[in-house]
């Protein structure tokens, strides 16, 4: 079936493939530089830690903030569309003797903002409160030590400040997100104590008067993490609860709920509570697992709910790092099926589906949100590629390889 032929079936069913198109062509992803060193970053050489896990041993990892900047560049070129790149404040870059976190300015992501730049992305930011001495016994803004606390949030306030910078310097509000890793293996004693310790560092973080137009803060919740199995501090109603009262958002993490818990039923709420939403797109398998978002039910249904509610009031950035298949691979293939769904979802007759679901008509509902699903969704995605100069199917792999035997295996 050619495109035109799609554009005319969907026609019948009152889409407008071309909006479809255009809409999609407007959404900016904001792609996780962390898939592409396995969560490691610029300061030590000590891997993630605060309940996250990478698994696998693939070689060719970004090991330098040109290699990472070289990789990241690559996978865009194979993906469609205008996007975002998410760092995160560990992936400073240093010159000589590296700046601690409390102390973490502009000046280390000077190179970032050139680089984008000249690449055209916009960037968004997250504190890193894991993978440092001051994180070692897992908490972070929620210590019973003042000193540790102090240190975060200035921390906190530093990745605010930064946040600003790259809004100024790339003329994009910069999302920011706090995830904090607080929490504890086996069953407090007291569960109020560090959560009155997290909002009160929260405070005093969202004290420092940002600028609202250029920063937009949100905090993420999360169920449990590996060695934190028995409570989070900011567990998903510390976060509803803080985020409401502070004035900020909040972050929904696809892997940071019970497994049978849906999560995209969550985002209406969400929407209803704070006007927007930021969104982590990840995979749990069993746990938290973080795999590569595959174009599943899970995936299908949360880009559903994003495209009813549109996706204007919507900050989705891919969360996942798997290093066990090659990591430019892991980032393309997660943005385009990130990128189908929300397309697919563009392509389904919401307004009559909505009648009938009011009206009671229950059969032809359910018949037809299936008939649909076999729509020619894929040529009106083919045609999205090939305006953008991207590959529509699979040949995408192919230069994927050639890019590891050139560049990633040499390192
Ligand atoms: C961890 C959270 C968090 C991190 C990144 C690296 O469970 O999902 O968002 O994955 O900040
Ligand atoms: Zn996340």
């Amino acid at each position: 079936m050619s495109y035109k032929e799609a554009q005319k079936k969907y026609a019948k069913i009152g889409i407008d493939t071309e909006k479809a198109i255009k809409d999609l062509s407007k959404i900016a992803i904001s792609l996780h530089c962390w898939q592409g060193d396995d969560v490691g970053g610029f300061e030590t050489t000590g891997g993630a830690s605060g309940g996250i896990q990478t698994t696998g041993n693939y070689p060719g990892k970004a090991r330098t903030p040109q290699e990472l900047m070289n990789d990241l560049e690559f996978a865009l070129s194979l993906i469609p569309g205008r996007h975002r790149v998410n760092l995160h404040a560990c992936y400073g870059i240093h010159e000589g003797k590296v700046t601690d976190r409390d102390k973490l300015s502009a000046k280390n992501f000077e190179p970032w903002v050139k680089w984008a730049k000249k690449t055209g992305v916009k960037l968004d930011f997250n504190p890193t409160f894991f993978s440092h001495p001051m994180a070692a016994d897992g908490l972070t803004l929620s210590s019973p030590d003042p000193k540790v606390r102090r240190f975060w949030i200035k921390h906190g306030i530093q990745c605010l400040k930064i946040g600003e910078y790259f809004a100024k310097e790339l003329k994009s509000p910069c999302g920011i997100n706090f995830w904090c890793p607080d929490g504890y293996k086996d069953e407090p004693s007291d569960r109020l104590g560090p959560r009155r310790r997290m909002a009160d560092s929260l405070d005093k973080i969202f004290k420092y008067k940002y600028n609202k137009k250029a920063v937009i803060p949100f905090l993420e919740s999360k169920l449990f993490g590996i060695g934190v199995e028995s409570y989070t501090v900011n567990s998903h109603e510390f976060v509803m609860g803080y985020a409401m009262k502070a004035k900020i958002l909040a972050l929904l993490d696809m892997g940071h709920f019970h497994l049978t818990e849906s999560v995209a039923d969550k985002i209406s709420s969400f929407l209803m509570t704070f006007g927007k939403v930021a969104f982590h797109i990840s995979r749990p398998v069993r746990w938290d697992s973080d795999h590569v978002i595959r174009q599943n039910d899970d995936l299908r249904a949360c880009a559903q709910e994003i495209v009813k509610m549109g996706p204007e009031n919507f900050i989705v950035a891919l969360d996942y790092f798997d290093a066990s298949i090659n990591r430019v691979a892991a980032w393309v293939l997660g943005m385009r099926n990130m990128q189908k769904e929300l397309l697919k979802a563009m392509l389904v007759p919401w307004k009559p589906l909505t009648a009938m679901q009011d009206a009671g008509e229950f059969t032809a509902q359910l018949v037809l949100q299936e008939e649909f699903k076999n729509y020619p969704a894929d040529e009106v995605w083919a045609e999205f590629c090939r305006r953008c100069g991207v590959d529509a199917d699979e040949a995408w792999l192919r230069k994927v390889q050639k890019y590891e035997e050139q560049v990633l295996l040499k390192r």
